[in-house]
């Protein structure tokens, strides 16, 4: 062949083919190496080109390749001889079938898949082009998440009834159900569906008498005997679709059952389809370590199941670091151990919600960290932002945006680390910067800059949440901003531990800040101070950047603005929470100096923190429709967002206007001499009219030496003045630690209950597993349902031998009602009018003594 022959010929097929075998010989191409799976070599034959795969999805990525390269250089390249393969084996982004509320009358996670709830799945033109962007970034799995999608995806002959769509929308989901996995396998993408257990429909629930979910739910068999047949259904129908599994959340906590559930329900379910259907190739199930023991739940399916895959968040729900470390980082591990596929889940950014996020520098890290810490081989993406609201970004626009479109850098930096992350930095730095000044027609320099706003900006979010922040759950809203109270005793607001010890670089929180600063001790790792000073300078660096890039901007405009707009977001929230940290830190300070000069020079600093506030409410008012996507009772932090409010920052300037003007009031009150240690007064709870169902140990009134138990002689030796005679239940230890509680009573008026939970520290560990649990929206997002998942009294009643207690009330309205408490000891310490306050204080009732409770001084 001569270089001035026509068009060069381009053969693409599969390593294995005649006609490629038949080439390379001809051609004596020498391939630099062998692809492995889902890998592809190209090279030069002349000047024709040979790609080859191992697979098909080989051969599509191979030719992905060419592509990318003649369209980079204008021409086709000389002399090729690439070969490539992905390093994660798992490449997957999700999208939640989930909405920002509650459906009326529905529980968490129970969406059925109709038009009215979903308009966008029945639109094929939007899921061609996500499968395509997909594809395009090498990603090989799809995960659709959702509560209970059986009964709208297949029909059981034994329980007909439990279908909970229409005929003609049952009829939709199959068509497009089948056109999405077809369409998915065109690409080399999986479909993978994700269920929560155990959830069954309102149909079903309703006739047969059951909660549609239940927390505290033992297995059940009618529930098992539906659940198995409606797998084997779905794997029938849809043989290629894979299964993911969240055993955790609505059934009892971690233990036997979700065991017994995995191994006798889902896994023979499956073999059931598989069965029915003469195949023997197994579907892979992935099995979510969320709220589970998922070692050991491993351990028990091996045998009976080889396709086998576990799933980990990799920080919680939120992105922290890139250095994750301790009992997480050990769990991540020992999944990884067991020689089966771990993948690391990006779960909901709940840090990030709702501005751009892109830094490459930070991604790459992190994929690094998920081989290097991990040792897992797999990436399973959420959106960046709005997950609770897919295919919408957050932004304010006449056309609400794309998430796929908005978001295109998130996706894309990731997959393309867990393809390779063990790429060069200066390259990547020309890469990415190559990328935005195509996106934004600009010149390299300019993109670059750009990529530097994103790399910058993108420590600032991280940092906050891991040195400040109450929790990596999504039931916090970092960039809402948090309320004083949480920066000076985040105990009090559930504190989760987790993410100070296994999410974030060794360091110190305020309150350690505090106590080395006053004990003159030195600081370790980490300190809130360093972070206070680094956003401030992240916030700077990254509105210079964007200025820079910004004369050249000749593309996509309106989006630049936007980023824009977001990079002085970033810097706003940095400098608010910057002054915030600091005023912090004097009135943390209070605690050990008593001195009313210590809050004082605090107030100069939360005035600067809410005019940086101001300016933050300024920049999102016209360019955010909310900060948080999902909007219902579990949204705790900074403040409760119930029914869809308290997401915006304009909504919240009010609070944090009205907490300074609260402490500056109460600066005074302490100074002046008779309002000095002025408390509230201690005032007896009322007891509520109740009659408890017949088969309870009995019951005790609150006073010195009552037995809380009626299997041990455990005493109660103090107690919160406000429980004194109450009537309280006493229970059975030994029952409570097989069985749970669930204590039936009925009320004419509405009441609350007060429950002590034990302090037990971090819910992974096992030493304290008798513990009952208390709510933890972490893990079990109906963890707010009654009210309860916040403290009232903390460190309440005293039993000496066992750890303090926190109590908790549960809401009942009027009429018949059940607690059901987790399995493990927990008390029951009475029944009051739902009228009646409780004060919300720490009484200071613990072995280790009392941690100074300041959050009276912001009310
Ligand atoms: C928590 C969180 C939920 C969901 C869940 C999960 O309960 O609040 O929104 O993300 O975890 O499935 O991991």
């Amino acid at each position: 062949m001569s270089p001035t022959a026509a068009s060069p010929v381009i053969l693409i097929g599969l390593l294995q083919d005649a006609l490629v075998k038949n080439a390379i010989n001809k051609y004596q191409v020498k391939p630099s190496g062998q692809p492995g799976k889902e890998g592809f070599i190209i090279n030069s034959a002349k000047n024709n080109v040979i790609i080859a795969g191992t697979d098909n999805s080989g051969a599509l990525y191979g030719a992905m390749e060419l592509a990318e390269r003649i369209s980079t250089q204008g021409k086709l390249p000389e002399n090729l001889n690439i070969t490539d393969k992905p390093e994660m084996v798992m490449r997957g982004a999700c999208v939640g079938v989930q909405k920002p509320a509650l459906l009326p009358g529905r529980g968490t996670y129970e969406y059925p898949y109709t038009p009215q709830n979903f308009p966008w799945f029945y639109d094929k033109a939007l899921w061609l082009r996500y499968l395509d962007s997909l594809a395009s970034n090498r990603m090989n799995a799809l995960y659709l998440w959702n509560g209970h999608p059986f009964a709208s995806l297949v029909r059981v002959k034994e329980y007909p009834y439990a279908v909970e769509v229409d005929e003609a929308t049952f009829k939709k989901n199959e068509e497009i159900f089948k056109f999405l996995t077809d369409e998915a396998d065109r690409r080399g993408i999986w479909v993978i569906q994700m269920f929560y257990n155990i959830i069954v429909s309102k149909p079903f629930a309703e006739k047969n008498n059951l909660k549609t979910q239940d927390r505290n739910r033992l297995i059940v068999p009618i529930i098992a005997d539906y659940t198995r047949k409606s797998i084997a259904a779905f794997v029938q129908k849809y043989p290629h679709v894979g299964l993911m599994v969240a055993l955790g959340e609505a059934m009892e906590g971690v233990g036997q059952d979700d065991i017994d559930w995995f191994t006798k329900t889902i896994i023979p379910g499956v073999k059931d389809g598989l069965k029915a259907l003469g195949k023997t190739e197994e579907p892979p199930i992935v099995l979510r370590a969320h709220d589970t023991d998922a070692p050991a739940v491993m351990k028990a399916a091996l045998p009976l199941y080889k396709n086998l895959y576990t799933e980990a968040k990799f920080n919680g729900e939120a992105l922290t670091t890139y250095t994750p470390h301790g009992a997480w980082a050990d769990l991540h591990r020992t999944l990884s151990r067991i020689g089966t596929v771990q993948i690391e889940n990006v779960h909901i950014l709940a840090n990030l919600e709702p501005f751009r996020y892109g830094s490459a520098d930070f991604i790459q890290k992190s994929v690094l960290a998920m081989h290097n810490v991990y040792e897992a081989n797999g990436l399973h993406l959420y959106p960046q932002a709005s997950y609770w609201d897919w295919p919408y970004s957050a932004d304010k626009a006449d056309t609400r945006l794309l998430q796929l479109d908005r978001d295109w850098i998130w996706y894309k930096e990731w997959s393309r680390y867990a393809w390779n992350c063990h790429r060069d930095r200066n390259e990547e730095v020309k890469y990415w910067g190559n990328q935005l000044a195509a996106m934004y027609g600009c010149t390299q320099a300019q993109g670059e800059q750009i990529l530097k706003a994103y790399e910058e900006s993108g420590e600032i979010s991280p940092q906050i949440l891991r040195r400040v922040g109450i929790t990596d759950g999504n039931r916090q809203t970092m960039t809402l901003g948090m309320l004083m109270a949480q920066f000076t005793n985040p105990e009090k607001f559930g504190l989760f531990s987790l993410l100070y010890e296994s999410e974030a670089p060794e360091g110190e929180i305020l309150s350690q800040y505090a106590e080395k600063e006053w004990k003159h001790q030195p600081h370790v790792g980490e300190t809130p101070v360093d972070v206070m000073n680094n956003i401030i300078s992240f916030g700077k660096k990254a509105v210079t950047a964007i200025d820079a890039a910004a004369p050249g901007i000749t593309k996509n405009k309106a989006e630049f603005n936007r980023l824009k707009n977001d990079m002085y977001c970033y810097n706003a929230m940095a400098n608010s929470y910057a002054a915030k940290i600091k005023a912090a830190v004097s009135i943390i300070r209070y605690k050990y100096t008593d001195d009313i000069a210590d809050l004082e020079k605090a107030v100069p600093d939360m005035e600067r923190s809410i005019d940086y506030y101001r300016e933050l409410v300024k920049l999102t008012k016209d360019s955010y429709l909310y900060a948080n996507s999902m909007q219902t009772r579990q949204r705790k932090i900074p403040v409760p967002g119930t029914d869809g409010t308290m997401k915006t920052w304009a909504e919240l300037l009010p609070v944090y206007e009205k907490e300074l003007a609260n402490f500056k009031k109460n600066i005074d009150s302490l100074k002046s001499p008779d309002a000095k240690a002025k408390k509230a007064k201690q005032q007896a709870l009322t007891n509520a009219q109740v009659n408890i169902a017949a088969g309870y140990a009995g019951s005790y009134t609150i006073v010195e030496n009552a037995r809380p138990f009626a299997d041990t002689a455990a005493t109660i030796s103090g107690f919160a003045k406000e429980l004194q005679g109450l009537k309280a239940v006493q229970l059975d230890r030994a029952m409570q630690i097989k069985q749970g509680t669930a204590i039936t009573f009925t009320n004419a008026q509405p009441l609350k209950v007060l429950v002590g939970y034990f302090n037990k520290g971090g819910f992974i560990n096992p030493d304290t597993w008798h513990y009952a649990l208390a709510p933890q929206l972490e893990i079990d997002a109906s963890a707010n349902d009654f009210g309860q998942a916040d403290v009232k009294l903390s460190n309440g009643i005293l039993i000496p031998g066992q750890p303090s207690v926190n109590i908790h009330t549960y809401s009942f309205k009027a009429g018949t009602n059940t607690l059901t408490l987790p399995k493990g000891i927990a008390l029951v310490l009475g029944f009051i009018p739902e009228s009646e306050p409780i004060p919300v204080y720490d009484a200071g009732l613990s072995m280790t003594g009392n941690i100074k409770d300041l959050r009276w001084l912001f009310n």
